[in-house]
């Protein structure tokens, strides 16, 4: 129910740290009215909010600029995050379709948007692709908008071995697979968390993204791009595997090149570590696509789950191998020392694959928390990831789901709370992804109950990516009217084209600032320690695992509002 619309002194009253006067030209629209900027379903709920701004009332503007719709602003308060002073407008009664305009009472103006079904395909399309750009081992001839090409990537035919790999000599072919971020690096540990989100969707929602027509070398082949574009990662993820069965860790030079393109790099690349971390995630995401390309590919099904298994056995008899930088060694870590939830992911994988009492009862002695720990996502999303293999898999699903609900409305309890309407107030390294990773949630929620509020609940995280948030950006490269220009993304650093490489999820807001010593940020406040500048490695970079959950979830909302 919404709040009273309380008198305008008092709201003046509250307002007091409030430093905008009521005169702003319309180029400033976005420090103020933070909306959806690529819009909304028809019959999705509709919200934006109005920061530190004094106005009382809204119209949404049609094509020809007459009023569609008009309503009240409604007082949320303070955001302690932001700093901000809040007020929401809602429109979700406005269901006609078109190009609109949202304009205050004051005549402050939004950019236009839409009211549209499909509304998020062209995203969720540019999302997907962004995989491709990111192939290392080979050029990037494909053009997207006509303009993006990349001459060459790494073969990685000849990697050296690391001796925290336990191998002193020799190298190891191991082509493929996605770039990581804005670095070249290739991480096992990511490359599995990042396929095992989308494969969810492919299992949650078979029919979500059937397209083969992304523009992708494969195109046309009869498989569905995205597989097509997860099979380029798994097929490098394979050779990862030592004969042993243990997985390495990365594949990295030793330390980060500067903003060239893949072609002009020529650091030796190395194969570094090997672990329970890496050996468990393989072991789960290998035995998770042996279900998946079964059909497609009977080969590849099948040595994907040999190698899971021969996996999951080294961990079990290497349980607590964490892995660290080596002193020589300085790109991206991925690293871990409790690997209980990394068994509980890998365990249920390889149950439902199997059917194999023995890792039904590594599951039930496995007791994990059904929470959604934030921060760091790559590394505690993962026990979520083995609840919703279970639950995707109709596996133990009457508690489960009762916990998986249960978890969902503390998340929407707590949106209630935050003005902008997402469920966190607390903001790290890649805090978008953490926002995404709730939409999940909340999106399987909506699967498994059919509820209309968990939905709610996803397009309130959405509407947070594409513009409404304390920011003002659209978090995601190529789409907006404020976007995003210089991603922490080598090839869009070092390519000789203005525009960033489309499809990217930004870090987003990060409290920490890692990066302050090359990085002004404009703001204290942690929803809003974000800076689009190319050297903010702490909250501009782009990264796979943050964009997985993006592909998740605009493609189950595509399928739902279809
Ligand atoms: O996403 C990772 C974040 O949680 C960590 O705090 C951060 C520092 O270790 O690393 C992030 O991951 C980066 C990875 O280590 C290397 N490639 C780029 C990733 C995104 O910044």
């Amino acid at each position: 129910m919404k709040k009273s619309l309380l008198p305008l002194a008092i709201f003046a009253m509250f307002l007091s740290s409030c430093t905008t006067s009521t005169i702003v030209s319309k180029a400033d629209n976005h420090e103020h009215i933070r909306f959806n900027q690529l819009g909304y379903y028809p019959d999705a709920i509709k919200e934006f909010v109005v920061a530190d701004y004094e106005a009382t009332s809204f119209q949404i503007l049609n094509e020809k600029g007459k009023k569609a719709f008009e309503g009240e602003l409604i007082i949320k308060g303070v955001w302690e995050s932001s700093g901000e002073s809040i007020l929401q407008g809602d429109f979700s009664a406005l269901s006609k379709t078109g190009n609109y305009t949202l304009q205050l009472n004051t005549g402050l103006t939004s950019a236009p948007f839409e009211i549209a079904k499909g509304l998020y395909g062209a995203a969720l399309d540019a999302s997907i692709k962004s995989f491709y750009f990111q192939r290392a081992s080979m050029a990037i001839e494909k053009q997207y908008g006509g303009i993006y090409k990349r001459a060459s990537g790494h073969p990685d035919d000849h990697c050296f071995y690391h001796s925290s790999t336990g191998k002193e000599e020799g190298t190891l072919n191991s082509p493929g697979a996605w770039y990581d971020a804005g670095d070249y690096g290739k991480y096992v540990v990511n490359a599995a968390i990042t396929v095992g989100q989308m494969l969810n969707l492919l299992e949650m929602v078979p029919d979500a993204i059937p397209t083969d027509q992304l523009n992708i070398p494969e195109s046309g082949n009869g498989i569905r791009d995205l597989l097509d574009e997860i099979r380029f990662e798994l097929d490098w993820v394979m050779t990862m595997q030592d004969e042993d069965g243990g997985v390495y860790h990365k594949l990295t030079a030793l330390n980060f090149g500067g903003f060239i393109m893949p072609e002009d790099y020529d650091l030796d690349r190395y194969i570094i570590g090997k672990g329970t971390f890496s050996s468990l995630t393989f072991a789960a995401v290998l035995a998770q696509a042996s279900r998946i390309y079964a059909d497609i590919d009977p080969v590849f099904s099948s040595e994907a789950l040999v190698a899971a298994e021969c996996a999951w056995d080294w961990a079990v008899e290497n349980s607590d191998v964490p892995f660290r930088n080596p002193e020589d060694v300085v790109t991206g870590q991925y690293g871990d020392d409790q690997f209980s939830d990394d068994f509980y992911w890998a365990a249920a994988e390889l149950f439902i694959s199997t059917g194999k009492e023995s890792y039904l009862e590594t599951l039930t002695k496995n007791d994990q928390p059904y929470i959604h720990q934030i921060t760091n996502s790559w590394k505690f999303f993962i026990r979520n990831m083995g609840f919703h293999t279970l639950l995707i898999n109709d596996k133990q699903n009457e508690e489960l789901t009762k916990k998986h609900l249960a978890l969902s409305d503390e998340l929407l309890a707590k949106m209630e709370s935050i003005p902008y309407g997402i469920s966190i107030d607390h903001f790290e390294w890649g805090s978008n992804s953490d926002v995404l990773n709730q939409a999940m949630i909340l999106c399987i929620a909506h699967h498994l109950s059919g509820e209309q509020k968990y939905l709610d609940g996803a397009i309130r995280n959405t509407d947070y990516i594409f513009g409404k948030n304390a920011t003002g950006f659209s978090f995601l490269t190529g789409f907006g009217s404020k976007q995003v220009m210089n991603p922490h993304h080598r090839p869009s650093g070092a390519d000789d084209i203005d525009e960033p490489v489309p499809g990217f999820i930004l870090g987003g807001p990060n409290k920490d600032k890692q990066d302050r010593a090359q990085v002004e940020y404009t703001s204290d406040f942690p929803a809003r320690s974000y800076a689009d500048v190319e050297a903010s490695y702490a909250s501009n970079e782009v990264c796979l695992n943050w964009n997985a959950p993006a592909v998740f979830v605009l493609g189950y909302l595509e399928q739902v509002y279809k």
